[in-house]
């Protein structure tokens, strides 16, 4: 038997990520259906490699005999829907902020987190967590389980499909404006992305952080350790899809750079390429469509005790946000959800 699937906001990047997410990995699903807001009522997105999904209207639709719902279109849109498809019977996995921080909803990521999986029955709703934490929290958790993490010093430089296919759209048409030399126009981004980096991503907070580096803090905390402390400056940079991340860690134990790097070599989800040589690292434009979160510039910090320093390169379309989703639909299959 397999199982009734919604994918809520199937027509942004993420929700077409995570339609082809669930063709390529086989999702054992018997129905899949694409729903988004009115404006795409009829619309058609992919499934696969030959099916066509039309889109149905989400305010519409009755959940009612969905098991699953994949989640994701903006913060308002899933505070109304997602508790409205929980209540049908569904169990709705949420991409979005709003659910994230709440004591009800777990924030899982499975190779980090997925004994909190059970914490989905107190609401029906499971959230998954911000794109530059989940690659992240990745490669800090095999570390933090030998070295014990006391502080993460994160400086974050993330591509434009992080704002969505606006964002990849601004960034096309303003370095085609400066090559014709026509006006750059500005909508999605608060300055000019093409030929620049933005230290602003998401709305300024009373203390000068910006909520994607609060983000970054709490749900470091909530996913993998309440007693870790992060600092983050999260930048948006002109690429298209990939974050990447410069992590600095302080730990408990003495740390070498040789240990970690065997220890994240086995770790799961991780990807370790770490030549010290021309070409011997990953640069985001290597890794879009790919699912591994990649490592690389692994080496000691000798500025503090116990310190490492490390590159961490990750699709955020995919694991930062697409596959974490169904990988967290695969464990409610595996562990949860009867046959
Ligand atoms: C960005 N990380 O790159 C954001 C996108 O809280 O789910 C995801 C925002 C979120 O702009």
């Amino acid at each position: 038997m397999g199982y009734k699937v919604a994918v809520v906001g199937a027509t942004g990047n993420v929700g077409r990520e995570m339609l082809t997410t669930l063709a390529d990995r086989k999702f054992p699903a018997d129905e899949v259906i694409a729903l988004a807001s009115e404006n795409s009522t009829g619309k058609e997105v992919s499934y696969g490699e030959d099916e066509v999904l039309k889109v149905h209207d989400l305010a519409k639709f009755d959940f009612n005999g969905v098991d699953i719902v994949l989640s994701s279109p903006g913060a308002k849109v899933s505070a109304v829907h997602s508790p409205r498809a929980a209540a049908a019977g569904a169990i709705v996995i949420d991409n979005t902020s709003h659910f994230r921080m709440d004591p009800d909803v777990p924030l899982v990521v499975p190779e980090v987190n997925p004994e909190a999986m059970i914490g989905y029955r107190k609401k029906g709703i499971i959230a998954n967590p911000n794109c530059s934490t989940i690659q992240m929290v990745v490669a800090l958790k095999p570390l933090h389980d030998r070295f014990t993490i006391r502080r993460v010093v994160v400086s974050t430089y993330q591509s434009v499909s992080g704002a969505g296919k606006e964002g990849m759209d601004e960034l096309f048409s303003q370095t085609r404006a400066i090559f014709v030399n026509d006006p750059v126009q500005k909508s999605t981004f608060t300055k000019q992305i093409a030929f620049n980096v933005i230290p602003h991503i998401d709305q300024f907070m009373d203390d000068g952080y910006t909520k994607e580096e609060w983000k970054m803090n709490v749900e470091t905390k909530k996913i993998l350790d309440p007693r870790i402390k992060v600092t983050a400056t999260c930048v948006r940079v002109p690429v298209f899809i990939g974050h990447s991340e410069a992590i600095n860690i302080e730990c408990e134990e003495p740390i070498t750079a040789e240990e970690a790097r065997q220890i994240l070599r086995k770790a799961p989800g991780v990807q370790v390429i770490d030549q010290r040589d021309n070409e011997g690292y990953i640069t985001p434009v290597d890794v879009a469509g790919d699912d591994p979160v990649f490592i690389s510039r692994i080496r000691e910090d000798y500025t503090v005790d116990n310190g490492l320093s490390f590159w961490c390169v990750s699709d955020n379309l995919r694991k930062g946000a697409a596959l974490n989703a169904v990988q967290i639909a695969e464990l409610l299959v595996k562990d949860y959800l009867p046959e």
